[in-house]
């Protein structure tokens, strides 16, 4: 059976979220609001073909893509930077490299026991999230 990441999924655990927005260069200010909150994703599946919906009470941000598509991304609401995308299995690991102006951009999901990870790249930072589910 291949990995399935449909489901509803609330963060539970957020390291160094501070670095990837500085590298970034998401404003103090916003940044002070976004590390306050505890977004929920939304995940559809369809063999290839994903739906990512991230919601807080601040800021949404809906990604669709099919697996070995690239793709524009816009990053609107987040640090509002196009970039072109490119989501990849590696085994079980879902990859994600985004590029653009920034180095090294990219993000991994995968699952681990009942939980969904998912590391957020940017320069030189790594942001590390898990989320459980709903
Ligand atoms: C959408 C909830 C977070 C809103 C934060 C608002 C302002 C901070 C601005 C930029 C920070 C950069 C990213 C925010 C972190 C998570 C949002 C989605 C990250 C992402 O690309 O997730 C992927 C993989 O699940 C699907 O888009």
């Amino acid at each position: 059976m291949p990995v399935d990441f449909s489901g509803t999924w609330n963060l539970v655990s957020n390291d160094n979220f501070e670095g990837y927005m500085v590298a970034l260069g998401i404003d103090f200010a916003t940044r002070k609001i976004a590390k306050m909150l505890k977004p929920q994703k939304v995940i559809k599946q369809d063999g290839d073909s994903f739906y990512i919906h991230t919601t807080s009470t601040f800021r949404d941000y809906l990604l669709e893509f099919k697996v070995g598509e690239e793709f524009e991304e816009d990053n609107k609401g987040l640090d509002n930077r196009k970039c072109k995308s490119l989501v990849t299995w590696q085994n079980d690991k879902l990859v994600c490299v985004q590029t653009g102006e920034k180095k090294n951009r990219g993000w991994t999901h995968w699952l681990e026991g009942d939980d969904l990870h998912l590391e957020l790249r940017c320069e030189n930072q790594v942001c590390k999230q898990v989320f459980k589910r709903a």
